[in-house]
Parts: structure tokens; C-alpha cells; sequence
């Protein structure tokens, strides 16, 4: 394992709190490291699960139109892939965004936030709220038998042990069946210079040339890959017992060596522009500021967490962050303690400029935000470099 990153000294990403906890804050220090066997990104120290995942996780996929319109997408797209109702069990449900698409009858979830897999077991959806891994699986075939597909999204690149879920898949998953999961890339990152995608939760940051190196090893083969636009670039991996690669997955790891993702220099060299973000950012935030712009930051995300803990931007910078989910609401962001605010139906008059935290996100918020735009408000964004957008 070769580290080439270190982004400091930071708080949860999710862990928005309020004023009187402060005191009480974990921190830990966030390094990323280029594993030259498998070329799997990964960090450097894993932080425990249960800090990160459990009754009051903040994190709502709902709380966007562009995700619920993605998730009934891919539950249309894998419907079609079967002649009948396919048994489907989801690893890391959520608010239920994904899994509300099937029959509850032939669905499972398994969701270790007790928060949310009381939601979706309220919704019909019977949920194990457990940690995915091999003695889980067990478990639920002992109860259910094997499923038909098993997806996951945003979910197995957040297992430190992510061979031991791999395998936990390869006990449930029928021969014949399909294993779906989206995580996002290694190669959006390199080519968008968004560090801000390694963060705590983020236990490995995957390529397709890792995935495949690792999913042999747990019984499963790569027979089809997606390329997504969501959560600044993804892959959707069709994996199975047993099945002949499309040509796409060669072509797409070819892509990966194009740029170099199975060399470690490629890494480091990430990390000067990394670097150099950061420099950039703190410039172009603190010139504006001395010009007397108020400046705000919209959506209260995991990225935005790392960014501003990394660039030591707090609230002299940012006035305010607003976000739509009310868990989040009149916290502070972690670390710099940045205040959050419910977000109103469009930015107040008296703001200049919004960073955008939920960068990944831009065309819903540039529809949403026309009036602020229309009027003269500027985004900025640090991907894939530091700008105001539009100058
Ligand atoms: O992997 C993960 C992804 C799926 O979600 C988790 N580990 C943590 C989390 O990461 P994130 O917080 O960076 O995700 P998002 O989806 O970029 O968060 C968007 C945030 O922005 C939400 O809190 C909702 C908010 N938002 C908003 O306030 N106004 C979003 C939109 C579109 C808006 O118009």
C-alpha cells in the first residue's frame, strides 16, 4: 500500500451536530493510499462503521429529483432483464428510494441505519438491519433462500472488508442471478481533480480494474459495466456466478490504463493538483470576501465537509450553508461549523455567490436557482478546477 494523499485532520463528513456538541467532536486523520496489487485506492485507516452508520444518519437520497428520477430508471432497467418477478435483495436501502420500485413481496433490504431500515420495513419492505457480510448473508438465506438479483448503491465501495461482502453476495445470489452495484470512480476522480470523494464513509474509491481483480477472488466475474453521470461519476457493475465480459469492461479498463489508474505516480501526481485546489480555492474565496461578496455554500454534503475542513473554510468565508434535508437543518457543518439552513424556494437577494457543495447536482440547481442567475449570482466550483462558472 502506497499512501499519496493527506487531507488533514477531519470530522465525520456526515456528522452534522449542534453547538453543544462541539466539545465532544471525533476527528481522525483522512489519508488515502494506492493498494500496487490490486490498484485499489482505498484509506489509509478505516474509521469504525458504527461512528459513521447508525440511528441518526443524516444522509436522505431522496432529498434530490435527480436521484429518485436515476434509482426508477435502474429498477426499470433490471426489471427488463428478467421474464418474471425477479427476487431482489438491496444492500444499504436508505429512505427506500431504490427498493420502493419492486414488488415488496419479492424484495429485501438490508440497511445497518436502524433510522432508515424502520422506514422501509414501514413501507413493506422486509429489512435486516444488520452490517452486510458473509454471516449475514447466511442468515438471510437460511430464511429466504438465495435472491435473483442483489444491488446496491453507493454502499459496497462503504465496507472496509469489501472482499468479505463480495463473497457474503456470492452465497446469496441464485446461479443465474445478477449482482448490480453503483459506486462512484476512481477515474471520474483523477479526471475531475474531486478528492472531495474520499472521505470517511468512502472506505474505497473503485475502478473497474480493481473491481475485477477482486470480484474473481470472491466467485464473481464482471460481465457488464455502466458508465453514470450521478454523484460526480459512477459505475453501474453487472456481476455474476458465471457469464462471458461484454467488450465494454476490457474497454473500459483499458480507459483506466489510458490514465493510468494501475500506476501509482498517477496518484501522486493527483495530489499536487489536489494541492493546488486547494490554494486556488482559498485565493479565489478570500478575494471576494476582501471585495465585501457574501458568499454562501448550497448543500450540506459528505464533499463539502472534506473541502472546507481541508482549506480551513469556515463560517468568515461562508455565511451559510442551506440544504433541503431537515435532519440537517440549524446544525453545523462538521468541523468548521458552518451553519446550515433550510433552503428557501430560491437564494436570497443579498447573496453574491454560492459554492456549490452538491457540485454533482449542477443542472437540477442552475433550473432550480435561474432567478439568482438571471439576476447576476454566481456559482463556484472546485471540478475540475477552481472557477467561478460563468467568467
Ligand atoms: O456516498 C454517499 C452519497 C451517496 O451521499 C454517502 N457516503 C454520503 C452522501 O454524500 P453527499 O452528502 O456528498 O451526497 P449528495 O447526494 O451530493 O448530497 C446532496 C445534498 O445536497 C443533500 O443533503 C441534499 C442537498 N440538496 C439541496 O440542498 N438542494 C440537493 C439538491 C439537488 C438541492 O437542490
Amino acid at each position: 500500500m502506497e499512501t499519496f494523499l493527506d487531507l488533514g485532520r477531519q470530522p465525520l463528513s456526515n456528522g452534522f451536530l449542534a453547538a453543544d456538541q462541539f466539545q465532544d467532536e471525533y476527528f481522525f486523520d483522512l489519508k488515502a493510499c494506492f493498494n500496487t496489487d490490486t490498484c485499489m485506492v482505498s484509506l489509509e485507516k478505516f474509521v469504525d462503521s458504527s461512528k459513521m452508520f447508525n440511528e441518526n444518519y443524516h444522509y436522505h437520497a431522496s432529498k434530490s429529483q435527480t436521484m429518485i428520477d436515476h434509482f426508477a430508471s435502474a429498477a426499470s432497467d433490471i426489471k427488463e432483464l428478467f421474464n418474471s418477478v425477479p427476487t431482489v435483495l438491496e444492500i444499504g436501502s436508505n429512505d427506500g428510494i431504490f427498493i420502493k420500485n419492486f414488488d415488496p413481496g419479492h424484495s429485501y433490504c438490508v440497511e445497518p441505519c436502524s433510522n432508515f431500515a424502520e422506514l422501509t420495513n414501514s413501507m413493506g419492505y422486509k429489512t435486516y438491519d444488520d452490517w452486510w457480510n458473509v454471516e449475514t448473508s447466511r442468515k438471510i438465506v437460511d430464511e429466504i433462500g438465495k435472491v435473483d438479483v442483489v444491488y446496491s448503491a453507493s454502499c459496497m465501495c462503504h465496507i472496509p472488508d469489501v472482499e468479505n461482502a463480495f463473497v457474503a453476495v456470492s452465497n446469496i445470489l441464485r446461479d443465474g442471478g445478477l449482482f448490480v452495484f453503483q459506486d462512484p470512480t476512481a477515474y471520474n476522480m483523477i479526471l475531475n481533480n474531486s478528492y472531495d470523494q474520499i472521505y470517511d464513509e468512502h472506505a474505497h474509491i473503485f475502478s473497474v480494474l480493481s473491481l475485477s481483480k477482486i470480484l474473481n477472488r470472491c466467485g464473481l466475474q464482471i460481465v457488464n459495466v455502466t458508465p453514470l453521470d450521478v454523484h460526480g461519476g459512477s459505475n453501474r457493475i453487472y456481476a455474476c456466478k458465471s457469464g462471458t465480459p461484454a467488450p465494454v469492461v476490457n474497454r473500459m479498463i483499458e480507459s483506466e490504463r489510458s490514465i493510468g489508474l494501475h500506476k501509482s505516480d498517477t496518484y501522486h501526481r493527483f495530489a499536487d493538483n489536489v494541492r493546488k485546489s486547494r490554494e486556488d480555492l482559498i485565493q479565489l474565496l478570500s478575494e471576494l470576501k476582501s471585495d465585501g461578496k457574501k458568499i454562501i455554500s448550497y448543500g450540506a454534503t459528505s464533499k463539502s465537509t472534506v473541502v472546507f475542513n481541508y482549506c480551513s473554510i469556515g463560517p468568515d468565508i461562508i455565511d451559510y450553508i442551506s440544504d433541503t434535508t431537515e435532519v440537517k437543518q440549524n446544525k453545523f457543518l462538521p468541523g468548521v461549523h458552518i451553519p446550515i439552513v433550510p433552503q428557501p424556494p430560491s437564494i436570497d437577494d443579498s447573496v453574491d455567490y454560492a459554492f456549490l457543495g452538491a457540485w454533482n447536482y449542477l443542472d437540477e440547481i442552475s433550473n432550480k436557482e435561474n432567478v439568482f442567475l438571471s439576476r447576476g449570482g454566481k456559482f463556484i466550483t472546485h471540478v475540475p478546477r477552481v472557477r467561478v462558472i460563468g467568467e
